[in-house]
């Protein structure tokens, strides 16, 4: 038997309870809005935009919650699945209670047990794991707030690896290319200035499907004052169908369209010289690179027109500085991924934009001071130079290295802790790693508000009550204006689930390291740091958002000498950290594979509805969108003997089938690819609503490509190709 089966929760372990219903029993109930209604500040986690809302109340049951109107996250509009927040706290499928996996009568299973019991089990097989191995072996994967209570426990115990899916899977190479060439990333939210925008360009960015709600309305009100969009994707998006310009791009040859473009702005003179002059390095190298590299050289690889090639840069040097290259933000594509955002970097900084209005702000945040509590410990060794050694660059933990380490029994990492993250969906292949890695570990602890995937591995599953029932750090992200939002308990948390906060502070104290958590609960430190900067818990109870005065300018100030985190202190066009390491220090064209015959790009992308896995059980958002399609070009679909609804399954080149998917013949996707929104196929049985609905891409993924210089997995350069579901044993 292995050491670990992968256990599915029950029904038994999670029957429906005694959870409030949506509609609350509404025979009996008075009209909405007729009874006592309260309301209590939170901050949206359906997302990580991070919306700061009220959750309103009527006699006690759950109501609505609301966008608040001095927000800059949300401008006092929620978007669809922030207002469907309160389907979270409700999922009659949420975990209950702690799981222990145990052995019994010749299997394994889980068994409920108290929240001491299950303590108890984490903190002997900790200590076992540092007297055996040492205690750096610790390893953590976390996707939201509480993780880094997690996090601040397993330093003091001597662990300081994690990492967050969001920047392997996500947004690393803009971080790690924007921060070569500038000296700072691009930070979330964006520092985007699209408000002010003449002209913007988003790269395979399908914001409005992709709905991080103030970068959506900007964008709506750019277009409201006569912004020019230019829209790349091999899909006509909904982004597409409000541009000037779609420029239907050939998959993976984004490059060949950047250089094109700078290679049109040098030679016609249409780059910003006076800026350019003032504050970058490395224009004579880009300028003889990008030779080279003119439209009708592009127009073999991308399928654009030269003219539309040179129309498009024309468009954004007439708005310079007000001409936004949009960073993108789920960037793992092709493994050239650092080389197509510094591509991106280097364009904007030819338009002037970064530092500029239209283009690039200054973001400040609140100074907080944090809770005085002692310094952990130093860990006994430099995992990063075990783990990512050959990414010097990356400062944070690259989560599929992380995952490789964890396999065979000379392993690094003896133990994880997996906060939040599904990572069965979320790794390119993450089933094949996860259940490797699961053999290897000695511990491994899930804290999750769901039954997903991941919990199936777990020796140890917690409960956590959804971000309805509890306190977390307060908001405090690099915003215009300096801005705290507060998220506050409305309910008591339901069942026997518990916060982060409390679960981290309580296997603390059983390690014997109560000390790195001196407070007796969360509000205690919420309402000190508060208080340092002029506020206080009772006050942000009844504001829940507060602006702060900024310090600094919000553009790049042209009457000071600036200098930027750059080694030269300039915006490196071309980038010394990158010839340091033996990387091509201007970007590089590569073409990507192409598919078999017969075989299809694989693209997939987001819907307004739903947020990766994590929202398709909530109940009113399958109610909107109960499943994925596949939409597939008519003529591809007429080869394919394939029509619209039919059910087919994705098959790769080798061999791997998805669930079952309906098809969308649509001429919104160029005939070479197929597309599907990310998220569904879930497995476990106990999101009973999600299991088998719909298909994973993640799961199809066979041609992952690492990006040698951050080490994240590039995810579109896989193929599939279309099985109806009828023919498939
Ligand atoms: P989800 O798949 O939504 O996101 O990947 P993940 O971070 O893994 O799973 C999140 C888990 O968090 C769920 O199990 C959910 O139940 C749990 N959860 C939700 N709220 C809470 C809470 O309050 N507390 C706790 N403890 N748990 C909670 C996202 C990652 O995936 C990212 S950032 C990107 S950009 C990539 N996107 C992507 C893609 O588009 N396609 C493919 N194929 N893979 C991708 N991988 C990456
Ligand atoms: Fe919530 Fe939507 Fe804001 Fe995301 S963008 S935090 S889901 S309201």
């Amino acid at each position: 038997m292995n050491r670990r089966e992968f256990l599915k929760i029950s029904a038994a372990l999670g029957a429906a309870g005694a959870m409030p219903t949506l509609l609350g029993g509404c025979a009996a109930r008075p009209l909405p809005g007729s009874g006592v209604v309260t309301g209590s500040p939170t901050v949206c986690n359906l997302c990580f935009w991070q919306c700061a809302g009220t959750l309103y109340q009527e006699d006690g049951r759950p109501w609505k919650v609301v966008g608040h109107p001095d927000d800059p996250h949300c401008e006092g509009r929620l978007c669809t699945r922030g207002s469907a927040g309160i389907g979270a706290y409700v999922d009659p499928d949420r975990l209950r209670q702690p799981l222990l996996r145990v052995d019994e009568g010749g299997g394994q299973r889980f068994r409920p047990v108290s929240w001491d019991e299950a303590f108890d089990f984490i903190a002997r097989r900790m200590k076992a794991i540092g007297e055996q191995h040492g205690s750096d072996r610790m390893a953590l994967f976390s996707h939201g707030d509480g993780g880094e209570h997690l996090r601040r426990m397993l330093q003091a115990f001597g662990s300081d690896a994690y990492a967050h899916p969001s920047f392997a899977q996500c947004r690393g190479p803009r971080e790690t290319a924007f921060g070569l060439t500038f000296g700072e990333g691009v930070g979330s939210p964006d520092r985007t200035d699209m408000a002010h925008s003449r002209c913007i360009v988003l790269i395979g960015s399908h914001i409005g499907e992709n709905l991080h709600n103030s970068q959506v309305q900007t964008l709506a009100k750019a277009l409201d004052s006569g912004a020019t969009l230019i829209t790349v994707d091999p899909r006509f998006s909904v982004a597409a169908s409000k541009s000037a310009h779609w420029l239907a791009i050939k998959p993976g040859t984004d490059m060949a369209l950047l250089l094109a473009w700078m290679n049109v702005l040098i030679n016609e003179d249409l780059y910003d010289r006076e800026y350019v002059a003032r504050h970058c390095t490395g224009f004579g190298q880009l300028a003889r690179h990008v030779q080279a590299f003119n439209p009708e050289w592009a127009y073999l690889e991308t399928g654009l027109e030269p003219s539309s090639i040179r129309e498009t840069a024309r468009a954004m040097a007439r708005a310079a500085p007000a001409t936004l290259v949009h960073p993108g933000r789920h960037v793992t594509w092709y493994g050239d991924d650092t080389q197509r955002c510094r591509a991106i970097a280097i364009l904007n900084a030819l338009l002037g934009s970064w530092g500029r209005p239209g283009g690039f702000y200054n973001q400040e945040k609140v100074d907080l001071p944090e809770y005085p509590a002692p310094k952990p410990p130093k860990p006994a060794s430099d995992w990063k130079a075990v783990v990512q050694a050959e990414y010097p660059l990356v400062s944070t933990g690259i989560s599929n290295k992380l995952v490789e380490h964890s396999v065979g029994k000379d392993a690094f990492f003896k133990g994880w802790f997996v906060y939040a993250t599904n990572l069965p969906m979320t790794l390119p292949g993450g089933v094949e790693q996860i259940e490797a890695a699961a053999q290897s570990l000695e511990l491994m602890v899930v804290v999750d508000t769901m039954p997903a995937e991941i919990t199936g591995y777990a020796d140890v599953v917690l409960p956590e009550c959804t971000y309805l029932e509890r306190y977390d750090d307060l908001r405090n992200k690099p915003e215009r204006t300096p801005t705290l939002a507060l998220r506050m308990p409305a309910f008591e948390p339901a069942h026997e689930t518990r916060p982060a906060w409390w679960i981290a502070k309580g296997i603390a104290e059983r390690l014997g390291l109560g000390e790195y958590f001196p407070w007796q609960d969360y509000q205690e430190v919420l309402d000190w740091q508060l208080k340092q900067v002029g506020s206080s818990l009772a006050e942000m109870q009844t504001l829940g958002v507060k602006r702060f005065p900024r310090k600094g300018a919000v553009y790049l100030d042209a009457d000071n000498p600036l200098r930027f985190k750059t080694p030269s202190g300039k915006i490196e066009l071309y980038s010394s950290l990158l010839a340091d390491i033996g990387q091509d220090p201007l970007p590089r064209y590569t073409p990507p594979d192409r598919p078999p015959e017969g075989y299809y790009h694989l693209n997939y992308g987001r819907a307004p509805a739903h947020t990766f896995g994590r929202t398709i059980n909530n109940p009113q958002l399958f109610e909107l969108m109960p499943e994925n399609a596949v939409w597939v070009h008519p003529a591809a679909a007429a080869g394919l003997g394939v029509g619209n609804g039919d059910y087919v399954r994705l098959q790769n080149p080798e061999g791997t089938r998805s669930n079952r998917v309906r098809v969308r013949v649509t001429q919104r996707i160029r005939p070479d690819s197929v597309f599907m929104v990310h998220g569904f196929g879930h497995t476990d049985q106990r999101q009973r609503l999600a299991r088998g609905v719909g298909a994973d891409d993640a799961g199809l993924m066979h041609n992952v490509k690492l990006d040698p210089v951050m080490g994240g997995t590039g995810m579109r350069a896989s193929f599939v190709t279309l099985v109806k579901a009828g023919e498939v044993s």
